[in-house]
């Protein structure tokens, strides 16, 4: 290696940290029930989620790991569920922080486990619906995932006349702070292994069904989108409609009537220390709607972005 290239590639092992908060499903709740995810690469223990091997983003719309997430291994138990049940979901930053992104949606999905309980089944060819989507608080200033990186979870009900069976939920976050460049948008799926209880009978139509990768295009307006830095925003969901049978209305704050245990989930027991000082490496993942033009035109101008990740990938970095 010459020693411009040398050279170089330090340059850009000091600029990773700039993308290495990311983050992943630390913990989810079923009607006030606390299960625990997996630390990506960290030595499994039993869990109901799917675990993930990489913090950083799924990227690009026909990526395989838009599944279920950056290789997402099968989790060996399965939770039981009823229609209608309340779940949280705590995303926490790669490095243990709060969840580093504030822009973009949160969507959830859920899919049968065909053939085979969840816990063995393999998503490749799923038939996912969707249950819910979360985008902007009233004002359209300020998206929802704002309260996850503040520390809240996501909350979401289950059809309350779900059919029973074994289920994966797809529960995902997009980021949305580069989506202004094509390719941009970054992919945060999560599964979740359930099984729903009861008697109840509703099951999605054929119509309302996508796979993953194939629900999204890297060109959908809610995925590549010129005005995200726009306000008022204005915004459109990408993937099918929501579900006729999914629970109506917002599902953007917990249960009061399930007493004390989902308020007092609060963070993951199981957090590393977190570090929420805003400089440093997070930095370039905490930016609000106001300063994310400004900021990201002066960390990441389009052409230096793109050769320094072409180069990071000659150097053979990954990204
Ligand atoms: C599912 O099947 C695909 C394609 O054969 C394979 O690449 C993937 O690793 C499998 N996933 C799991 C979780 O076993
Ligand atoms: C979920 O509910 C909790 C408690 O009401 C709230 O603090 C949090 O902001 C909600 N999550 C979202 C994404 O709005
Ligand atoms: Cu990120």
């Amino acid at each position: 290696m010459s020693f411009r290239l040398y050279h170089l590639r330090l340059t850009l092992l000091a600029l990773v940290p700039l993308v290495s908060g990311h983050g992943y499903v630390a913990q989810v709740a079923i009607d006030g029930k606390d299960y625990y995810g997996n630390v990506p690469n960290a030595n499994p223990v039993p869990s109901i989620v799917r675990q993930i091997n990489d913090v950083s983003p799924v990227k690009g719309a026909a990526n395989p790991y838009l599944n279920c997430g950056q290789d997402a291994q099968l989790a060996s138990l399965v939770a039981n569920a009823n229609p209608g049940s309340q779940m949280q979901f705590w995303w926490k930053g790669g490095d243990g922080s709060n969840w580093p992104h504030n822009i973009g949606p949160i969507m959830t999905y859920m899919a049968q486990c065909v053939g085979t309980t969840c816990d063995q089944y393999n998503s490749t060819n799923a038939e996912w619906f969707k249950i819910e989507e979360t985008g902007l608080q009233p004002g359209d200033m300020v998206w929802y995932q704002q309260n996850i990186m503040n520390g809240g979870p996501s909350n979401i009900t289950l059809p309350p006349t779900l059919a029973p069976g074994q289920y994966l939920v797809r529960h995902e976050i997009i980021a949305l702070h580069l989506a202004n460049e094509m390719g941009g948008a970054e992919f945060y799926p999560s599964c979740t292994q359930v099984n729903i209880q009861g008697d109840q009978s509703e099951v999605a139509p054929a119509s309302a069904e996508v796979t993953f990768p194939g629900g999204y295009s890297d060109t959908d307006p809610g995925i590549y989108d010129p005005t995200i830095f726009d306000t008022p925003v204005q915004y459109t969901f990408p993937g099918p409609p929501v579900v006729s049978f999914a629970a109506s209305g917002s599902d953007t704050s917990s249960p009061t009537s399930s007493g004390s245990s989902s308020t007092s989930a609060g963070a993951p027991a199981a957090s590393p220390t977190a570090s929420s000082s805003g400089s440093g490496s997070g930095s370039q993942c905490r930016l609000g709607v106001g300063q994310a033009t400004f900021a990201l035109q002066a960390r990441h101008p389009r052409s230096v972005s793109r050769v320094m990740r072409r180069w990071w990938e000659s150097m053979g970095g990954s990204s």
